[in-house]
């Protein structure tokens, strides 16, 4: 069986486009083949290439009058061209019922793109929470979660309860999108994984694919979204 495309969306600094290569091999070590989605391409006909879509995340926060918000003074910087891209290639992927997996900055996306709201800046907003922006290497977790039993996200991680992530975001999901459910939480209650009610629409506040070597149970998500995808590009 020949591996299923995982459509990758780039960061841009100028006019250069990038990606953390742990995205690229987080997808080989699962089993697809990742292609990096340019801005700019037409998406339509990259969507026909892709079994599945994963939304990056990156230094940037997403416009809060896109949903609906006035700009607290403590939201981050914006890249508009592209969370414009993302936004269009995700509601693409969903229109076609593509597997689709959102990190960190991509989950926040994902719910605002059904929707929902965000949190603009966590040590202003929920006094008394963790901190969500970790000190030590991103390669290493920094704070607990529970997964919800029963949830996608438990099955994709083969566990339930309690699980250590890593954490670089200072927003978070609010109030959540159209179709979506919380799937794990941190201690403090901040949002950490939402999911769709059905096929493979997840996101995870953490970043997984730097987690490999440390907390393994983690390319159990990347693995299930190739399956996803490796079912996508099967179907007649
Ligand atoms: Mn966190």
């Amino acid at each position: 069986m020949s591996r299923p495309a995982i459509l990758l969306s780039p960061d841009c600094e100028g006019r250069t486009l990038q990606i953390d290569r742990a995205y690229v091999e987080a997808v080989v070590a699962a089993g697809g083949l990742p292609l990096v989605a340019p801005y700019g391409a037409p998406i339509p006909e990259l969507l026909d290439l892709a079994g599945g879509v994963v939304i990056t995340g990156g230094a940037f926060d997403i416009p809060p009058d896109a949903y609906g918000a006035e700009r607290a003074p403590a939201c981050g910087p914006l890249k508009e061209e592209r969370t414009r891209f993302e936004w269009e290639l995700l509601e693409g992927a969903l229109s076609r019922r593509l597997p689709v997996l959102g990190v960190c900055g991509g989950m926040q996306l994902l719910n605002v793109v059904l929707g929902g709201t965000l949190v603009q800046d966590i040590p202003t907003e929920i006094p008394g929470a963790l901190p969500h922006e970790q000190k030590n290497p991103k390669d290493e977790p920094s704070h607990p979660i529970r997964i919800e039993e029963g949830s996608l996200l438990a099955r994709v991680a083969s566990r339930t309860g309690e699980a250590r992530v890593n954490s670089t975001h200072h927003q978070a999901v609010a109030g959540l999108g159209r179709g979506l459910r919380v799937s794990a939480r941190a201690p403090d209650g901040v949002v950490e994984a939402i999911e769709g009610e059905d096929g493979f629409v997840l996101g995870v506040q953490w970043h997984p694919e730097r987690l490999l070597a440390s907390e393994p149970w983690n390319l159990g998500v990347y693995e299930a979204l190739v399956r996803a995808a490796a079912r996508v590009r099967e179907a007649p």
